[in-house]
């Protein structure tokens, strides 16, 4: 095992790293920029770098900063967490080179993934479905033509080096196809630094879920069932749960087996998560892989009692996985919400500043990951996440009604939050019953307005 790893992220995820490093009897680097001198991963940490001023260009996304400090702190191996320098390839290849361990897949499978179209390309050839389009990116105008003749409209244009819904252009008809397809070019071109694009059929109303696998360097893979994201709003994850409502155990054999080939295909090592696409007729269809630990993690650790980080740690040094698949059993129904210091009547808009109280909810089936307490600044640089609230419950109803008590709980002041907006959705009964498409928080936040007219000039 290594004797100490560099935690190359700041907020509730590094001290999440921190937390598995410490019950590993491994030491910690924490690295952090100036607007984090008051952060707590920076307090729990064994040891702890200045890497540079609050812009992430010149703190964290920096890896040359970040390589400094792993060799001035004498480091074995870096954990990325996410965001940052997570999915960057060419950090995996510079730590490769300096010999520290980066806790990932390999600098290959990194990039052979971060190409969407390629990714895509690859899964298929592997027998994984994948949703009719264009094979790889488009080469010209009259090539887009010939796949939608054999699709049918609507379509969707797509970065193939975006991914997370950035890039992405529906179009509807004939007539708009081509001027779609220049300004999906271009917009690729200034977004990524990279213009190509791939067309595939536009499935309308679809839901988000995920399958999280696990792979260690001896050829062990096992998948650890789903999360369902669909209670999203412009990409932005809300709220995760596991299991999917939708998902039954027939299904969750499929799209598990599914993920494995897709991970065999590819030489696929570490913790990562398979995102699929399901119809409203229950057919699922691979999306992208994501390659590094993800927010929503925490709700598959609920119901397989496993750790991530632990298990991701474990690869990197060698181990072999702790389980087979058939170790692997689901208890009961884990949900998180993503408390954010946003204002959920102003289009989720981000408001930095100082949390002048903070009262946490607790109780059987409760966690709460979090780097805030009373009197910390949120500052302006960085993502908007205070805290993940989860809960776990023998089943789905026991979950609702107790993410409702510990949303109840939950007490935030100085910054606004959605606790207010979460506990809405938590008393719906499209929420409850489970039939929900990626469009619900349109139609809810439309509802709210039709209910409450006076908030509608905060809203528009
Ligand atoms: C799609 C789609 C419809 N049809 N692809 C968004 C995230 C990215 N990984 C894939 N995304 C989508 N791809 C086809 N062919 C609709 C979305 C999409 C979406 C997907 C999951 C959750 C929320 C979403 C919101 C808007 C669009």
């Amino acid at each position: 095992m290594f004797k100490k790893i560099l935690v190359a992220n700041r907020g509730e995820i590094a001290l999440r790293i921190i937390r598995a490093c410490k019950e590993l009897g491994v030491l910690t680097v924490a690295v952090y920029s100036e607007a984090d001198a008051d952060s707590l991963h920076v307090r729990f940490a064994d040891e702890d770098v200045c890497i540079g001023p609050g812009p992430p260009a010149e703190s964290y996304l920096d890896a040359k900063r970040v390589i400094a400090a792993a060799e001035i702190t004498n480091t074995e191996a870096i954990h990325p967490g996410y965001g940052f320098l997570a999915e960057n390839a060419d950090f995996a290849e510079v730590c490769q080179s300096c010999d520290i361990a980066f806790i990932g897949p390999s600098p290959k499978v990194i990039q052979l993934l971060g190409d969407k179209s390629l990714a895509k390309k690859t899964m298929r050839n592997a027998g994984v479905p994948t949703i009719p389009g264009s094979d790889g990116v488009i080469k010209s105008y009259d090539d887009a033509i010939e796949i939608t003749k054999v699709i049918g409209y609507p379509v969707i244009i797509k970065a193939a080096a975006g991914g997370g819904g950035r890039g992405m252009r529906v179009v509807e008809n004939q007539e708009d196809l081509e001027k779609a397809l220049d300004m999906a070019r271009s917009e690729a071109g200034v977004a990524f630094g990279n213009s190509e694009v791939y067309i595939e059929k536009y499935i309308a109303n679809p839901r988000h879920v995920e399958v999280q696998i696990l792979a260690d360097n001896h050829g062990n893979i096992i998948h650890l069932g789903e999360r369902d994201c669909t209670i999203q709003r412009r990409h932005q994850k809300l709220i995760e749960e596991s299991p999917s409502a939708i998902v039954d155990d027939q299904l969750r054999q499929k799209m598990g087996k599914a993920s494995i080939r897709g991970a065999k295909a590819v030489g696929y090592t570490s913790a990562g998560t398979v995102e699929f696409l399901i119809d409203p007729e229950g057919n699922f269809y691979f999306m992208e892989v994501n390659t590094r630990i993800q927010v929503e993690h925490t709700v598959t650790e609920e119901i397989t009692n496993i750790d991530l980080i632990k298990e991701q740690i474990e690869i990197a040094a060698g181990k072999q996985l702790r389980c087979k698949q058939s170790d692997i059993k689901f208890n009961g129904h884990a949900i998180e919400c993503r408390v954010t210091a946003e204002n959920a009547v102003n289009n989720f808009t981000p408001v930095p500043g100082r949390i002048t109280t903070f009262h946490t909810p607790g109780g059987l089936g409760v966690r709460v990951d979090t780097h805030a307490y009373a009197g910390y600044e949120m500052p302006e640089y960085y993502d908007s996440l205070i805290a993940k609230l989860i809960v776990h419950g023998k089943d789905r109803s026991e979950a609702i009604l107790r993410m409702r008590r510990a949303l109840d709980e939950f007490i935030v002041e100085g910054v606004p939050t959605p606790i207010d907006f979460y506990k809405s959705i938590f008393e719906d009964p499209v929420f409850i019953f489970g039939n929900y498409d990626t469009s619900y928080i349109d139609k809810l936040m439309a509802g709210v307005l039709a209910k409450n007219p006076a908030k509608s000039k905060e809203v528009f």
